[in-house]
């Protein structure tokens, strides 16, 4: 028999911050919490349906016979130093080595500790991309509470924390949910800047700005002030969570890779190519998606810069950019800075451009000349 005091001591040795037991039962409470927020299209970019927060709610469906679910936490806060002018902002998550192969390895250690005890294979294990609900099963097993930006916040570690889980078949003594709620606290809601949060522990996540820089395609004009600088993800929810700034921070292993990674120059990222993207990124959490997602990112951060310095690199990005998704993005961060050099480079740009959606983008950019022009005839 495989004793729960082993397990745990496994997980604590590969390096879990935290470590909690859950049975593996259905969560029917979460399978409708899911089922509701596909229903309302919450997450509209993503490929979630019924028969998905079916699966997530049930850890059988990652392994037949499953009984229970050992949820791992591993926090990764590293210190956030001010983000200098023409600099970019990339959530902590993202800014080290990638989170999910350092928790692969250590939930592979211990699930190969326990296949050993158990001397069989008795284990599968999840972090991230597997269908499973993971902080639902974080919060069913007491390794915290699902806090009003919809991150698990574990006591003493705040919610900047990575979860994980081994599954397995043995039946191990569980442990009790917390009782803890964020009571009348609302930092989280209030600081949001695209109202995301609303306020009853659910989250519109096609509003997310998380969501929206790491999203194909173009984002939401109403949305593109709101994102400011940043580039990838956002951690402004957390950042202002009282558990969360109490919390421990991660270890000498989340900081950031370099400055670039950290705080990238937004005129360098607005020329990234595939190459120097590959050899920068594909070892971090960004590595999944590609280097013109980032220069459309950096377009709309240099948009909200508002600085007129940045007004050539934008036209060069808008003039010869060869994915169109960044060149209407460069053509809105000109007409945001709203410079008379800018609207002469949107108007020179419109006759050679040939996309039809970038051209609607340079007219909707060059439709907010006319107030300054109303105003300057006065
Ligand atoms: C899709 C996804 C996103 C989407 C949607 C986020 C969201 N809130 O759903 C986007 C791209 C926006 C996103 C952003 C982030 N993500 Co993300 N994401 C996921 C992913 C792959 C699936 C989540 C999902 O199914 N969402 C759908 C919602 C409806 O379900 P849910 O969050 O699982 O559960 C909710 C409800 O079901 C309900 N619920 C269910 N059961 C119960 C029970 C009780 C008692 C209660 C009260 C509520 C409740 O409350 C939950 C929270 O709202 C998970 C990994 C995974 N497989 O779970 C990582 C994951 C949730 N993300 C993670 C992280 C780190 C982030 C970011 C912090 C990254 C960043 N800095 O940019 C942000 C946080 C933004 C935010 N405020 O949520 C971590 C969260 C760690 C933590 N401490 O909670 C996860 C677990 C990955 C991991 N293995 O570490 N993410
Ligand atoms: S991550 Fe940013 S945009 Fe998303 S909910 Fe939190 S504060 Fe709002
Ligand atoms: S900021 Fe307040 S309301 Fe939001 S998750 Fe943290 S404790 Fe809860």
């Amino acid at each position: 028999m495989v004793e729960r005091a082993a397990v745990v001591a496994a997980a604590r040795a590969a390096g879990a911050d935290a470590v909690r037991i859950a049975p593996a039962l259905p969560l029917a409470r979460t399978a409708d919490a899911l089922g509701a927020a596909f229903a309302r299209g919450d997450l509209a970019a993503w490929p979630f349906d019924a028969d998905y927060a079916r699966r997530a709610s049930d850890a059988r469906s990652l392994l037949p016979g499953a009984r229970s679910v050992v949820c791992i936490a591993v926090a990764y806060a590293t210190p956030a130093a001010r983000v200098g002018r023409g600099r970019g902002r990339v959530s902590n998550y993202a800014w080290s080595l990638d989170y999910h192969r350092r928790l692969r390895a250590l939930l592979t250690t211990v699930a190969a500790e326990i296949d050993r005890l158990a001397g069989d294979v008795v284990t599968a294990v999840a972090c991230d991309t597997a269908p499973l609900a993971e902080r639902a099963f974080a919060e069913r097993a007491g390794l915290g509470w699902i806090g009003k930006h919809t991150n698990l916040i574990a006591p003493g570690l705040g919610s900047f924390v990575f979860l994980g889980e081994v599954v397995t078949t043995l039946e191990l003594a569980a442990d009790a949910p917390l009782r803890k709620t964020c009571g009348s606290c609302r930092r989280c809601v209030d600081v949001c800047p695209t109202g995301a949060l609303r306020g009853d522990y659910t989250i519109d996540a096609n509003r997310c700005i998380s969501d929206l820089t790491q999203r194909r395609g173009a984002i939401p004009r109403e949305l593109r002030t709101a994102i400011g600088d940043w580039v990838w993800g956002c951690d402004l929810c957390q950042d202002v969570c009282p558990p969360t700034r109490r919390g421990r921070a991660g270890g000498a292993a989340f900081l950031p890779l370099d400055e670039q990674t950290r705080a990238p120059d937004l005129t360098a990222l607005l020329r990234l190519r595939s190459g120097q993207f590959k050899r920068r990124y594909a070892r971090t959490a960004i590595g999944w998606r590609g280097a013109a997602i980032l220069r459309r990112n950096a377009a709309i951060a240099l948009g909200n810069g508002l600085d007129r310095a940045h007004v050539p690199a934008l036209a060069t990005a808008l003039a010869s950019d060869p994915h169109p998704g960044v060149r209407g993005h460069a053509a809105w961060a000109l007409g945001r800075i709203g410079s008379p050099r800018a609207f002469a480079q949107l108007g020179a740009a419109r006759a050679g451009e040939r996309d039809p959606w970038v051209r609607a983008e340079i007219d909707a950019a060059l439709e907010l000349r006319r107030p300054i022009e109303v105003f300057q005839a006065r």
